[in-house]
């Protein structure tokens, strides 16, 4: 498949994308989103890759979307194509997808990175809303996503004045997963990404699928839906094996059934 704006390159059972419109720090237009999505939709319905990864440059994961693209919409323009609400079909992926994000991860940028599962962060990253200096808001999930992950004290102060989070201060408030030297990000997120794909498949959807639907239900709910996916492993064969594996002291062989 040919990309204009992606690179995607598999690595083993690993899936490398690398948003690739330097002379726009990646700002997301109609072409990411396209590219992206379509990336995705392979990645999830290939047997052979198991986790991907998301980057950006070292200077930008992304800086938002593109603002340019967007400034002479109206109204109608906007509510009637629906603008942008394709990134739901990114953030519908079913297999497990890291963020690693090294410097600028702003507006749409700041919201890629939490519609993955997780984020890794270098030490050079910097995360903010500043759709207000805009005249906007965000409006990818941000307001509702950064809320969730920073609470309501620090993602209100974010959106009303646009100020950026450091690297340190994300981790500090539940933002990114871990920090890591920025000539390491790339090694680190590959190396996570590796391990995940390296699990049993259908444990890897059903542990993503449960700790979404934390944000989706009440406690009772979601500790009933945990239950029913736990149960349900038990009809699988990668549940034998891997039970079976830990007695005998071996590394579990997994078939995805
Ligand atoms: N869109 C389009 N082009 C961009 C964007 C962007 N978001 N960000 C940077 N660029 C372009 C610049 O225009 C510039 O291009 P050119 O060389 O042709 O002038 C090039 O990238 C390099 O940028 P700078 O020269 O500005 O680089 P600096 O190092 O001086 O500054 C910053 C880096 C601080 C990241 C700066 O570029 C900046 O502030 N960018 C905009 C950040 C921003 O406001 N992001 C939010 C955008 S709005 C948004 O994301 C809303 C999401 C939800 C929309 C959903 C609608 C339904």
């Amino acid at each position: 498949m040919e990309y204009q704006t992606i690179l995607v390159e598999q690595r083993g059972r690993v899936t490398l994308v690398t948003l690739n419109r330097p002379q726009a720090l990646n700002a997301l237009n109609g072409q990411v989103l396209a590219d992206l999505n379509a990336a995705m939709v392979a990645f999830d319905a290939d047997p052979g890759q198991g986790c991907a990864v998301v980057t950006g440059s070292a200077k930008a994961f992304a800086a938002g979307a593109d603002i340019k693209e967007m400034s002479a919409q109206g109204f109608a323009d906007m509510y009637g194509s629906n603008f942008f609400a394709g990134w739901e079909q990114f953030a519908r992926t079913r297999k497990p997808v890291i963020a690693a994000v090294a410097g600028y991860a702003l507006g749409g940028g700041c919201e890629l990175a939490m519609m993955c599962d997780f984020i890794l962060a270098a030490d050079t990253a910097k995360f903010g809303q500043p759709e207000i200096k805009l005249g906007v808001t965000p409006g990818m999930g941000g307001s509702q996503r950064l809320t969730h992950a920073v609470g309501k004290a620090k993602a209100m102060e974010m959106c009303l004045t646009g100020r950026m989070m450091d690297a340190e201060e994300a981790e500090r408030s539940g933002l990114v997963a871990r920090v890591i030297p920025a000539d390491q990000l790339l090694d680190d997120a590959l190396k996570t990404a590796e391990t995940i794909a390296s699990m049993a498949p259908l444990a890897v959807l059903a542990n993503k699928e449960m700790v979404n639907a934390a944000f989706e239900m009440s406690l009772g709910q979601g500790v009933q839906y945990e239950r029913r996916l736990f149960h349900g492993l038990f009809g699988t064969a990668d549940q034998k094996e891997g039970m079976a594996a830990f007695v005998e002291k071996r590394p579990g062989n997994w078939t995805g059934k």
